[in-house]
Order: C-alpha cells, then structure tokens, then sequence
C-alpha cells in the first residue's frame, strides 16, 4: 500500500509512530505542516517537521510531545542571560538540528532536501516532505492584533480570543516537490488526527493540494482531532469557531467537506456517526485516543481497515 499522511505535529507523529509499525515504512509518505515555522536566534526552525522526525526516529521527549527527550537547555538560559528572547523552548540538541537546518538553506538547498538530510540521518525511513519550500506563516487574529502562530501558541499559551486565521504566502506559494506526485500515485490519503485549522489548513492551502486531493483515486480518510465535542489537546476548538465551523466531528467533516471518502470519529462521538453517513462518508467508530503504543497501532489498522 503505498500511503500519503497530511501531518502537523503531536497528534500526527503518534499516530505516524503507530502507521509505521504496521506498513512499510518507506511507503508511507509524510507531507509535514511549516505554517507553524519560525525564527529564533538567527535559526530556522520547523517545529512539525521536527515533532515528527524526533518521533519516528525514537527521539522525542514523550511528557512533551515535541523535543529532544533529556535535552540539555545550556544555550536557552545562556541566552536568557544576554537578554535574547527565549518564549520557545529550545533544547541543546534540538538546536544542533536547527543550526544544520540553517546552514544548509543558507548554502543553497530547499527546505525539502534539508529536510530529507535529517529525517536520513535520523534514520527516519519514511519521506518527510515539506508541503512547501516556499515561506508559509499561520498568522492568528486576536481581539490584539495579528500574531505568529507561535506567539500564539506558546508565548501566549493560546489565551487570546481568536477572531481568524490566515496563511501568510500559501497563496502564492509552490507545493514542494513530489506532494502531488505522491497524492496522486497512493493508494490510500490519511489526515492525520491534527487540528484542521492550523495543522492540516495550511497544507491545504498551498496551490495544487486541494485539486489533487479531489483528483485522486486514492481513499481519502481523516482521524478526528475532536473528541466528545473538544480538542484532544491544543487550540482547535478556539480555531474552529474562529473559521465559523462547529466544534464536533460535523465541524471537521465540514472543514474537510468535498474530501473525504471516510472519517474517523471516537466512539464518544458515535451518535453523529449516522448523520455523517446520510452525506455520503463512511463513518468508522473507534477509540481514537491514543492513550499508549497498543492504541497508537490499533488506530493505523482502524484506519487502514476503512480502505475499500
Ligand atoms: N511547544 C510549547 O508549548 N512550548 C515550547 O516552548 C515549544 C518549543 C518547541 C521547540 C521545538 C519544537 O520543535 C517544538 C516546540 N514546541 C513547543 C511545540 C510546537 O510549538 C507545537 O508542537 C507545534 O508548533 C504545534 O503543532
């Protein structure tokens, strides 16, 4: 089965964990969310990307779900120390990754081939690709003004009202090298559980995503990242309302309307399962939270079980 995953960070890299233990890795195409990308320092930082190449490599920190696991943070209270603005939390060898990552685009190579550098010698053996090389930014409307994605996210702890959500370039950016190739060619598309506004959003955004997502005759499946009527973790819900779609598993299937061949949606949510069904998507109920590894794998095999 050769597999494409739309993917933003947490939620996605869990559920990738789970997928590449029960397909072939080196089938299973990642096109990674880089809306959420920043600078820091001087540094470019891509912290999907990152979450799910830490992730797949056996790397990450787990209680956080993002990082190193047992980074050092030397340099980030050096640079509290010189005054340097430190809201992102950068570990010691998280930053190793971002100064490759910024030396090797300051030499001439695309995010992609970067990118695909790291993932390699991670050991990764699933392609990650970025949706774009070009600069795409997640930009958050609050009652304040516009902020970065990350200073929403993590600056502000995603306390601010949310009144939009826009993607700073995607309209004028080009979809990285081998995204649609690799749609068209599958044989199944998963939207990984990730929240459909800033993970998954952007992705679909960029030129050719969409038309290629319609085109294909791969089956298109989404993992619901509401659970019970709330985001299993992160600003989704807030999102969601800011884009006028509904905080259910109706709200995702909305965002993801014209898509879909089926949905994943938790057991909790099993009663809007009919409803969705007289639309024409095949429902698949399930326990999608992914408490553990065993749930982790037991929810790829759901998902793969939805294929026809
Ligand atoms: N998330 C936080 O909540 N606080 C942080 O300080 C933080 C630092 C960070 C550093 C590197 C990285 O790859 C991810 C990091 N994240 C942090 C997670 C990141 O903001 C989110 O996972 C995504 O952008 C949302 O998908």
């Amino acid at each position: 089965l050769k597999i494409v995953a739309l993917a933003g960070g947490t939620g996605a890299a869990k559920f990738l964990r789970g997928l590449v233990a029960v397909a072939d890795p080196s089938d299973v195409t990642i096109v990674g969310n880089t809306g959420d990308d920043l600078e820091l320092w001087g540094l470019s930082i891509s912290p999907d990307l990152d979450t799910v190449m830490y992730t797949l490599a056996g790397r990450v920190d787990e209680a956080k779900g993002w990082g190193v696991a047992n980074d050092s943070f030397h340099v980030r209270a050096a640079m509290a120390r010189l005054g340097c603005d430190t809201f992102f939390a950068l570990g010691d060898e998280d930053i190793a990754t971002h100064l490759h990552r910024t030396e090797r685009l300051r030499a001439g190579l695309t995010l992609s081939q970067v990118t695909d550098e790291l993932r390699t010698k991670l050991g990764v053996r699933s392609p990650i690709l970025p949706m774009s090389d070009d600069r795409v930014r997640t930009r958050v409307k609050t009652p304040g003004g516009w902020l970065d994605f990350q200073e929403f996210f993590v600056r502000d702890r995603c306390g601010p009202d949310v009144v939009d959500v826009r993607y700073e370039g995607a309209e004028r950016s080009r979809v990285a090298p081998g995204v649609i190739e690799a749609i068209h060619t599958a044989d199944v598309v998963i939207l990984c559980p990730s929240n459909p506004v800033s993970s998954v959003g952007p992705i679909l955004a960029v030129p050719g995503v969409l038309g290629a997502l319609v085109e294909t005759t791969a089956h298109v499946v989404a993992v619901s990242p509401i659970v019970g009527g709330a985001a299993v973790s992160g600003p989704a819900a807030k999102m969601m309302r800011a884009k006028g779609l509904e905080v259910s598993v109706a709200g995702v299937a909305r965002a993801y309307e014209g898509l879909l061949d089926a949905l994943v949606v938790d057991t909790r949510d099993g009663a809007f399962a009919e409803d969705l069904r007289a639309t024409g998507t095949s429902v698949v109920v399930t326990d999608i939270v992914m408490a553990d590894r065993t749930r982790e794998i037991a929810l790829a095999q759901d998902v793969l079980k939805s294929a026809p």
